[in-house]
């Protein structure tokens, strides 16, 4: 039963205060904080400012009091998440989750829970999360890591390799709101040079191209190398993309409504082709996807929905569907580490968490935990 909660305030990883619920049952107390994204897709459940979230906590507050926490999605569903706002709404939910499990989430989810997934990092960064590439993400995945602790061991030393090598070259800018680097390199070089680099670890590179943020009126912009291009030849350039760097995963590869050229790349290419702002972790979106086979992967991010059942719901439509499910954090993340147990609980092949920064390690270091707690833990097949 939920005796008391609290509503409080945090920095996430580009210092700005988000909002943290700590909940207070007979077994304990419960926390929870949410993340917020920059490149955020117009299907995703709208949030509300703090400053409103607080100053209508004391009445939302009361239709909790007294409850059992395994009611508390309905409660919410009840009043509308975008109406407390989907921010408030999750982590109420995530804590809530937490309370019936005393805090083992992944065990709660799935009690046979021993498969892990690969952590998909990201290395170099641009796009709306500042940086000189167009192309949102450079990511790897250590394919051959037979372990946790050794997948994100490589995917560091990946990007220890690559920070070394940019700023020996002087071109090395900083890191990003996900503490991948930013460098002095188009989109085309860079992938030159991760692609090198992650050969040495027998990783697999992969994009978030974050189309939407780069499409306007029709045609699709690369700021540094000045590209322009049409629906069909964004189609064509991805397709050579892949091909040239062998690329595993290609994420958003065109804006958020084109399902059309989403389902064209997915028949043509060889790869995960993921949708993130297209399905923005909704049913109904990821339900037209699959009817008109748009992409064969999808990113999971509970904040894009605002409760932790509806998210479990879109992942159980992608598994029937057979599209891997991508466990994502945000670009403007916390040290909560909710999605590593839902990565693990929900046997998804794959987490996104970045690699760099503690609101990127602290997902990592918890799949470590859990790793050591769970019976014959094994790496996904996929
Ligand atoms: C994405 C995410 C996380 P943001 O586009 O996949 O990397 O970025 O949180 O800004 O939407
Ligand atoms: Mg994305």
């Amino acid at each position: 039963m939920i005796k008391d909660l609290k509503i409080s305030q945090v920095y996430n990883s580009v210092k700005e205060k988000t909002i943290k619920i700590s909940m207070k049952t007979e077994k304990g107390i419960f926390t929870a904080c949410a993340p917020s994204g920059t490149s955020e897709g117009d299907y995703e459940a709208k949030t509300l400012n703090n400053e409103i979230i607080i100053k209508n906590f004391p009445e939302i507050k009361k239709k909790f009091i007294g409850k059992n926490e395994k009611n508390v999605d309905k409660i919410i569903e009840k009043i509308g998440v975008e109406k407390i706002g989907a921010n408030l709404s999750l982590v109420l939910s995530i804590a809530a989750i937490r309370a019936l499990s005393k805090n083992d989430v992944y065990k709660f989810l799935n009690k046979k829970a021993h498969i892990f997934p690969y952590p998909l990092g990201n290395v170099i960064g641009g796009g709306t999360h500042k940086g000189y590439t167009s192309i949102q993400e450079f990511l790897v995945l250590p394919a051959k890591a037979k372990n946790i602790k050794e997948a994100i061991k490589i995917n560091h030393s990946i990007w220890e390799d690559v920070g070394r090598f940019v700023k020996l070259k002087g071109i090395l800018l900083g890191n990003n709101y996900e503490g991948a680097w930013m460098c002095k390199l188009d989109d085309i070089k860079t992938l030159d040079i991760l692609s090198v680099i992650a050969e040495d670890y027998e990783a697999k590179i992969g994009i978030d191209v974050a189309a939407s943020e780069i499409y306007k009126k029709g045609e699709y912009f690369y700021k540094n190398s000045k590209r322009k291009l049409s629906s069909e030849e964004q189609l064509e350039f991805i397709l050579d993309l892949i091909k040239t760097y062998k690329l595993f995963y290609v994420e958003d590869p065109f804006h958020e409504d084109d399902f059309k050229h989403f389902s064209e790349l997915t028949k043509k290419a060889n790869c995960l082709v993921v949708g993130d702002d297209v399905f923005a972790t909704q049913p109904y979106r990821l339900r037209l996807g699959i009817k008109k086979k748009a992409g064969n992967g999808i990113i999971i991010k509970p904040d894009q929905i605002g409760l932790v059942s509806k998210t479990l719901e879109t992942i159980k439509i992608a598994k029937k569907a057979n599209y891997k499910t991508i466990v994502s954090h945000r670009s403007r993340d916390t040290t909560d580490s909710f999605i590593a147990d839902l990565a693990v609980g929900t046997e998804s092949p794959i987490i996104k968490c970045g690699i760099h920064g503690k609101e990127r390690t602290s997902k990592l270091k918890r799949l470590v935990e859990i790793w050591k707690k769970v019976k014959k833990p094994e790496m996904a097949k996929f």
